[in-house]
């Protein structure tokens, strides 16, 4: 899916249990300008329902598990986020749904940009109509 990658984090492992370093533009292939978290989400409650026009994150569930739906208008996929070691970068013009928080979930986000509500496309209507157009 073009816009969607798994990243594997390079992990120092040793007997001090594991760090996982991430720098800017070396380790994501953007400078990170936010970052915020999501915790404490109950288990039946769904959120995102949006897709961004410019922005690109990563999301790493750095404890717990959060299943991400990405979608467009010509496919879709679920993944499963439940490793530190792991995040998913997710490019613009993409939908997204987060859902099936584990209890103990904590999801980071780095973004590559500041919060602007102006970036987000909120009505999958729209969203589809701005994705073909630029098909
Ligand atoms: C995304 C997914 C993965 C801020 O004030 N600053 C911020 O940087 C963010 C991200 C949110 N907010 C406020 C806006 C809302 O009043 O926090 C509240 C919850 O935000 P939202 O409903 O957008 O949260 P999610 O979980 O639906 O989406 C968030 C991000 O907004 C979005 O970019 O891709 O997480």
């Amino acid at each position: 899916m073009n816009n969607i990658k798994i990243i594997k984090f390079r992990v120092n492992r040793d007997n001090y249990g594991n760090l996982v370093p991430i720098e800017n533009s070396v380790d994501i292939p953007f400078a990170i300008k936010r970052i915020y978290y999501i915790f404490d989400v109950k288990h039946n409650i769904r959120r995102g329902f949006h897709a961004h026009k410019k922005l690109t994150q990563v999301l790493i569930c750095v404890r717990g598990s959060v299943n991400i739906l990405v979608k467009t208008p010509l496919e879709e996929k679920t993944i499963l986020l439940n490793n530190p070691e792991k995040g998913l970068l997710i490019g613009p013009m993409i939908w997204r749904e987060m859902f099936d928080f584990s209890n103990d979930a904590v999801l980071v986000v780095l973004a590559s940009d500041f919060y602007k509500p102006s970036d987000y496309i909120r009505d999958y209507e729209k969203y589809k109509k701005i994705f073909k157009a630029k098909l």
